[in-house]
């Protein structure tokens, strides 16, 4: 623990040194689970690995990019480009899998001096930093600011609602029926959060729905051993409920204010709290094909989310050493399943979504970007049809996306677009930049403002 801590303490200090000197920038990309966060990383590699070819190559500060290194050695957990890479360039290609464990991204950029001074100056170099992760693990931040008995208030009614409550059937009236004083059974605890783990897992898969707590269940990651995920949600339980040693209260409670101050806040200390700017990428078109409980849930957890980090301008000695985020991008990612001209409609949906999160932030002197994104496209357009490859189909098919509204209706009734299965474009490469929409526009907004 103490070799790990040091560890910590080592590369937090080196990112401070490189804070200071202005060459270090550290993004969140920020998603819920398959936002598309690993595609869109992979596909940010690529593009900056062939800045001399694709859009990059006529574009500040790209112009004048003279190398750029993806980093491994020294790197812990170094991020799988080249898995990603192979799953992309195999024949019939696929995506990306999806992420079970967090991978850390350093890329080196060196770029040619700009002006007179610049000369003098020599080469200015950039540290990229970004992390990949399970996107299921964003949705343990808001536990960081509720205690158990609050947990179990806010389960209860989610569980009273639909769909939730059809998907749990049974399971809710046996969390209903512990009496959570009561001495504890560890087997019958252990059937629970079996119980419970397969609930969150339908409730994904069945009903589209996002805010799938506590999302270590799903994917725990390495370094985490069953018994600290044996919990449940006590439904009879509240803010002023106890319990003797022993009760199910007392194991319950003990275990998530373990899982809430070692893993959920140790993920967000380490990796959250120390960002220059975020990227917050989201995939607005399959819940707006699952229909309102999906969009309802997806706004609910994207407020959630964003209420965790900590936006807006901050004094000198906290720029220094607890920046805040100053930039936010927001992404609707995967526009091209519908055609060019709805793309933005997309994005304005999303930001019809969480308007209210938005003007937050901006209130709080935030620079917000909105760009609707695919980090790489399957579709090509032919007139107002598109053209794509279906997953586990040969040859191509040639649709017409549905309707897309301008605005989001207040009650999220929507149409869906009717989403087909594409898969990814054919003969990709390492060293060819992949087919996108405005990866450029995002690469270089990450980079606006920084002295190189
Ligand atoms: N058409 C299209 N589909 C995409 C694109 N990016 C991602 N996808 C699809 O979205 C799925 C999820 O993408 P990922 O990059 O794995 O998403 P993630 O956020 O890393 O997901 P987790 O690792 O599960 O948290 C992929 O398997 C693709 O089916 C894109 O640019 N265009
Ligand atoms: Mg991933």
């Amino acid at each position: 623990m103490a070799g790990v801590k040091n560890q910590r303490w080592l590369r937090q200090a080196r990112e401070q040194a490189g804070r200071l000197t202005g060459h270090h920038l550290r993004v969140g990309v920020t998603g819920l689970s398959a936002a598309g966060k690993t595609t869109f990383i992979t596909s940010l590699i690529n593009q900056l690995e062939n800045h001399r070819r694709g859009l990059l190559a006529r574009r500040p500060p790209f112009d004048r990019l003279e190398s750029v290194r993806w980093q491994r050695d020294g790197v812990d957990q170094p991020f799988g480009y080249l898995d990603s890479l192979a799953a992309l360039a195999s024949e019939p290609a696929e995506w990306p899998a999806s992420t079970t464990d967090l991978s850390r991204v350093v890329i080196d950029l060196r770029f040619r001096p700009q002006g007179l001074l610049g000369k003098v100056q020599g080469a200015r170099s950039l540290r990229l930093e970004i992390l990949d992760y399970p996107g299921e693990w964003l949705l343990d931040l808001p536990l960081l600011r509720v205690d158990y008995g609050h947990w179990c208030e806010q389960m209860r009614s989610w569980l009273d609602a639909e769909p939730r409550r059809s998907i749990a059937g049974p399971l809710r009236d046996r969390l209903l029926a512990i009496d959570p004083a009561q001495p504890h059974d560890p087997q019958e605890l252990n059937e629970l959060t079996a119980q419970w783990t397969d609930f969150l897992r339908r409730c994904r898969t069945q009903a589209g729905l996002a805010r799938n707590q506590p999302g270590r269940f799903l994917l725990p990651g390495s370094g985490v051993s069953p018994e600290m995920l044996a919990f449940v949600p006590l439904l009879a339980g509240n803010r002023h409920a106890s319990g003797p040693a022993g009760s199910w209260w007392a194991q319950c409670e003990g275990r998530f204010r373990y899982y809430r101050d070692y893993l959920v806040k140790g993920f967000f200390d380490e990796h959250f709290s120390r960002l220059d700017r975020q990227v917050l990428l989201v995939d607005m078109l399959a819940p707006m094909d699952a229909g309102q409980p999906a969009l309802s849930d997806l706004k609910g957890a994207l407020e959630a989310v964003m209420e965790s980090f900590r936006y807006g301008p901050s004094s000198f000695f906290e720029r220094l050493f607890k920046p805040r985020i100053n930039r936010l991008a927001i992404c609707a990612t995967k526009v091209d399943q519908v055609t060019p001209g709805q793309q933005r409609a997309v994005q304005q949906c999303l930001e019809d979504l969480i308007t209210d999160s938005l003007s937050e932030v901006r209130h709080g002197g935030v620079s917000v970007r909105g760009l609707p994104l695919s980090a790489v496209r399957a579709t090509r357009q032919e007139g107002d049809a598109l053209v794509a490859g279906l997953v586990g189909r040969q040859g191509w098919v040639r649709y017409q996306p549905g309707t897309i509204p301008e605005h989001l209706p207040l009650d999220l009734t929507v149409d869906g677009p009717e989403l087909l299965k594409l898969r990814p474009p054919p003969s990709l490469h390492r060293s060819e930049p992949f087919p996108h929409y405005r990866m450029d526009d995002l690469l270089a907004w990450m980079l606006e403002g920084r002295s190189i």
